[in-house]
C-alpha cells in the first residue's frame, strides 16, 4: 500500500495535450519523449510514493532543458526535476500528473584540471561513475554515499546530499563552486552562477541557494566543484561497546588522535545488525554482540603511518574500555565487507514491508535518547525500531517498520518525533530533505520569517511555480 496520509490539492496548472508532445519532440527528438511504460520514473526509490506523469523528456543539453521550461512556463504546465530517483522523501516524483524532466542523458561535457582538482562537469553522470572516471587521474569525488551506482551528480548537489565522508570533505557547499542553471521563466533563461574558482569574493555566492534547493529554484544542468586528492592508504576498523556515552568519548578520541587521517565515522546498533542478518543474512563481524557499533576509517597517503595511528588507536580503545571489542580489516575484502553492512541497512529494512523513514540531527547527547523514546512508544506494534547514521556528523537514521503502511503507527510517530527534535535543537532532517514526506512539518524548527523568504525568492527564480510543486517551498 501506498504511502496516503498526506493529502494534496492539485493546482490549476494546464494539462498536457497533443501538442506540447509535438512540441517537446522538436526540442529533444521523438526518442527522447516517452509517454508509455512510466512506472519506474512515477515511482520513488521507497515505492511510498507514486504520480500520474504521462510525459517524461530526456534532453541531452542545457540548450534543450532551456527550451522545455520556456514552453512549460508560457503553457503553464507542472515539472519535476529528476536525477536518478534515489531521494528518500518523494521529492523526485510527481505527486499528479507532472511533467517529468530526466537529466539521465545530459552527460556530455566532463573537464578536469588536473592541478586544481576542479571538475566541471554536466549534472547528469552517475555518481559512481565520476568517481571511476577520476581515480585513474589520482582524484575521488567528496562524497560517497550507499546510492552511488543510480544516483546522478545533479541530484546529489539538488539535495545537498551528505554520505559518509561529510567528515572529511565538509558538505556541498564547501565543494561546488559553480553552477549552470535553466529557469522556469519566459526565456528558459540558462545562467552561468559562480565562477568555479576555488576563491572568488566578488558578490553574493547565488550559486549555494540551489545547493539543496530540491528542484525548486531551477533546473542544474552543469558543475564546477573541488574534488578530493585520491588517498593511497585506507583503513577500516569496527569496534563495539555497550554505552553511548562511550561512542561519544570515542568520537573525541578519533578526532584527535586520528585527526588529518579521519575520512568516517558511522554509526550501527544491535539491531540494525539483527536486521541485516535476519533480511540479508549477513553476519555481523565481532562475535561479540554489542548495543553500539562504530565503523571508522581512516584515508592518507601513508600505510605504514596511517596503520601505526590506527593500531594504537584500536589498543587504546581496548586498553582503556572505551569498546569491549574491535577489530581492523586485514586487506581489502575485510574492509568491503564492514562497508556493506553500513550501507546494506537501507535495503535490508525493506523487506519488512513498510518503512517510516527519519533523519535527523541531533546534539550528540541526545543521538540515540530518541531510539529508546520511540521504541518504548510503539512496543510491539513495529516490526523493528532501529538506529544507523553518520555518527561523527551528529546525523541518526531512525527507522521503524511495520508488515503494511499502519496510520495507527504513523500517528504515533509524527508529529511527536519532530517535535521531541526540534525541542532538543535537531533538525527534522539532516541530508533526505523535505520533499512530501516532510512537507506538512516544514515549519517546525524554522523563523516563520525564513519560511516566507525562501517563497520569495522562489517567485523570483520561478514566476509561476511550475517546478516541483507542493513540496519543500509552495507558493
Ligand atoms: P533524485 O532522487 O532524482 O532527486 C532528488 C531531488 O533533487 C528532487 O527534489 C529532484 O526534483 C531534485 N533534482 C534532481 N536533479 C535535479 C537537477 N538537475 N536540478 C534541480 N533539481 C534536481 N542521501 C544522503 O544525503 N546521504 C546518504 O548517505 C544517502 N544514502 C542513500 C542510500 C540509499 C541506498 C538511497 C536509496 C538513498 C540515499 N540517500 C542519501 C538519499 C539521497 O538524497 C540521494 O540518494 C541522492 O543525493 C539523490 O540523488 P538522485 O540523483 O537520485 O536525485
Ligand atoms: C544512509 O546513510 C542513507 O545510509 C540512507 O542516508 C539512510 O536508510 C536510511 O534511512
Ligand atoms: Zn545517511
Amino acid at each position: 500500500r501506498l504511502f496516503s496520509t498526506l493529502k494534496f490539492k492539485r493546482g490549476d496548472f494546464a494539462r498536457l495535450v497533443d501538442s506540447d508532445i509535438t512540441h517537446f519532440e522538436s526540442i529533444v527528438g521523438k526518442e527522447n519523449v516517452k509517454t508509455t511504460e512510466l512506472d519506474l520514473y512515477n515511482t520513488d526509490w521507497m515505492k511510498s510514493f507514486k504520480g500520474n506523469s504521462t510525459c517524461v523528456l530526456l534532453p541531452q543539453t542545457a540548450q534543450q532543458v532551456s527550451a522545455i521550461l520556456k514552453h512549460c512556463f508560457h503553457r503553464y504546465l507542472a515539472v519535476v526535476p529528476q536525477s536518478g530517483n534515489t531521494g528518500l522523501v518523494g521529492a523526485s516524483v510527481p505527486v499528479f500528473d507532472e511533467i517529468i524532466l530526466s537529466t539521465s542523458k545530459l552527460r556530455n561535457n566532463f573537464n578536469l584540471d588536473l592541478s586544481s582538482g576542479i571538475l566541471e562537469c554536466d549534472s547528469g553522470f552517475i555518481l559512481e561513475e565520476l568517481e571511476s572516471r577520476l581515480a585513474p587521474q589520482g582524484y575521488i569525488m567528496p562524497i560517497d554515499l550507499g546510492a552511488k551506482g543510480s544516483c546522478l551528480i545533479g541530484g546529489n548537489v539538488a539535495t545537498a546530499a551528505g554520505g559518509i565522508r561529510f567528515i572529511r570533505y565538509g558538505s556541498m557547499h564547501s565543494n561546488v563552486l559553480g553552477l549552470q542553471v535553466a529557469l522556469a521563466d519566459q526565456n528558459g533563461t540558462l545562467l552561468e552562477l559562480g565562477t568555479g574558482l576555488r576563491k572568488d569574493n566578488s558578490g553574493l555566492h547565488s550559486h549555494h541557494l540551489f545547493v539543496g534547493s530540491e528542484g525548486q529554484l531551477g533546473i542544474i544542468t552543469g558543475i564546477k566543484m573541488l574534488v578530493a586528492p585520491k588517498p593511497t592508504s585506507i583503513c577500516s576498523m569496527w569496534l563495539g561497546t555497550d554505552s553511548f556515552e562511550k561512542c561519544q568519548k570515542i568520537l573525541r578520541e578519533a578526532k584527535t588522535k586520528l585527526g588529518e587521517v579521519l575520512s568516517a565515522f558511522e554509526f550501527l546498533d544491535a539491531e540494525t545488525l539483527r536486521c541485516l542478518k535476519e533480511n540479508e543474512n549477513l553476519d555481523k563481524p565481532l562475535e561479540t554482540a554489542s548495543k553500539y557499533n562504530l565503523l571508522i576509517e581512516t584515508s592518507g597517503s601513508n600505510p605504514v603511518h596511517d596503520m601505526e595511528k590506527v593500531d594504537g588507536f584500536l589498543s587504546y580503545c581496548l586498553e582503556n574500555e572505551l569498546a569491549k571489542d574491535g577489530i581492523l580489516a586485514k586487506n581489502q575484502t575485510e574492509a568491503s565487507y564492514l562497508w556493506k553492512l553500513r550501507e546494506t541497512a537501507t535495503l535490508a529494512l525493506m523487506h519488512d514491508g513498510y518503512v517510516y523513514k527519519n533523519d535527523v540531527s541531533l546534539p550528540l547527547k541526545y543521538y540515540y535518547e530518541l531510539t529508546d523514546v520511540v521504541r518504548e512508544r510503539l512496543g510491539d506494534k513495529a516490526i523493528r525500531v532501529i538506529n544507523y547514521g553518520h555518527l561523527g556528523d551528529g546525523n541518526a537514521h531512525l527507522n521503524i517498520t511495520t508488515k503494511k503502511f499502519s496510520q495507527e503507527v504513523y500517528d504515533l510517530l509524527y508529529p511527536f518525533i519532530y517535535k521531541w527534535v526540534t525541542e532538543k535543537g535537531g533538525s527534522i532532517s539532516a541530508e533526505h530533505g523535505i520533499g512530501q514526506l516532510k512537507k506538512p512539518y516544514i515549519h517546525l524548527g524554522k523563523h516563520e520569517k525564513e519560511l516566507s523568504l525562501n517563497k520569495e525568492l522562489k517567485k523570483i527564480f520561478d514566476p509561476k511555480g511550475i517546478l516541483n510543486p507542493y513540496k519543500m517551498i509552495d507558493l
